[in-house]
């Protein structure tokens, strides 16, 4: 069998920025920049357990959760990997209301950058997995000076690049730059991330769902109707689907991705716009599935179609196997309104 290529996570982002005659390599500095960011953060998640960097800090972040010391870590170590680069016009973060202003005169670069820090961050203690999500927009204002909020509020379907890490038995980058969605695994021997998945493609069906079961009577009946049909084996003649549900949004993503099934985290009675973020949860994610051949709506509208309106604004995500996607989309349809 031919050995895999040893390709490292800069050069396959060099070999692809090539493809592109506009490219000026400023991508590949700025995610260069990032991969530092993430390699600091693996460092300082995996050894969460050894040191008093876990527990509270006491303080609440924008949407009222209680904020654990590695969020801030990994928010600070981003900020600090990233604002200096040049290439920035402005960030976001999910730890921080409003949009994160670049040092005066390195303020004038082409791009934006949004990002969760530390997404499902309540299972630091558990030594769950855990992970960071990442996408990058051009900016639409005029160059020359800061960057706006207009800059940080375009569709998903203008990303130029996204990703994620997930921190788990091992560091995974996965990303893409609408070239298909490729994934490294970090080596720490030599402290690079190596090729381990070029040119994911997820199943067009999987036999896995993941969703929070807990929130069961707040479920439209449509939602409720779609879980008992996968878990019932005899009208399909298959056996039913797994459930499975880590509560990390990038764990559970990323196991369907590889594996093949759809990650919910539906509209309910209590929460009509789920709780998920559009930004910087649902937008990265949504380019990385599509570019691996799935499917993510928000049960009716594509993800990477919406318009936002506020940089924290949530969204209800049906994301992963193209047909598991359009099943559910025909289940809502018809029992919509119930
Ligand atoms: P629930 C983690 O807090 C997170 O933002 C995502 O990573 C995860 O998918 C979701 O929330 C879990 O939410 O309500 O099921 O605990």
């Amino acid at each position: 069998m031919q050995p895999k290529r040893f390709m490292t996570l800069q050069r396959h982002i060099l070999e692809g920025e090539k493809r592109h005659p506009e490219a000026t390599g400023e991508l590949s500095a700025i995610l260069s920049n990032l991969i530092l960011a993430v390699k600091v953060i693996s460092l300082e998640v995996n050894k969460a357990g050894l040191i008093d960097i876990l527990g509270y800090t006491g303080k609440e972040n924008v949407h009222g959760e209680q904020v654990k010391k590695l969020d801030i870590f990994a928010h600070q170590t981003i900020i600090r990997a990233m604002d200096h680069g040049g290439h920035l016009c402005v960030m976001a973060s999910e730890e921080e209301e409003d949009i994160i202003h670049i040092p005066k005169h390195h303020d004038i670069g082409k791009y934006v950058l949004l990002f969760d820090p530390l997404d499902g961050s309540s299972n630091i203690d558990a030594n769950v997995s855990i992970g960071s999500i990442f996408s990058i927009y051009k900016r639409i204002s005029s160059g020359g000076g800061p960057g706006t909020i207009e800059d940080a509020l375009q569709k998903g379907a203008k990303q130029v690049v996204a990703g994620y890490v997930v921190y788990g038995s091992s560091t995974i980058f996965v990303y893409t730059a609408g070239d298909g969605t490729h994934a490294f695994t970090l080596d720490p021997a030599v402290g690079e991330f190596l090729l381990s998945h070029e040119n994911i493609r997820t199943p067009e069906r999987g036999s896995i769902y993941s969703t929070n079961e807990g929130n069961y009577k707040y479920w439209h009946r449509g939602f409720k109707e779609y879980i008992k049909f996968l878990q019932d084996a005899d009208d399909r003649g298959a056996k039913p689907y797994s459930a499975r549900y880590i509560g990390s949004m990038v764990a559970d993503i990323h196991r369907n991705l590889l594996y093949g099934g759809i990650f919910i985290y539906p509209s309910d009675k209590r929460n009509p716009n789920g709780k998920l973020r559009l930004m910087y949860e649902c937008n990265p994610m949504a380019f990385i599935v599509e570019q691996a051949g799935g499917k993510a709506t928000t049960g009716k509208q594509r993800i990477l179609d919406i318009i936002p309106n506020n940089l924290h604004q949530r969204v209800p995500i049906y994301i992963g196997s193209k047909e598991d996607v359009e099943l559910v989309e025909q289940y809502l349809q018809k029992y919509e309104g119930q």
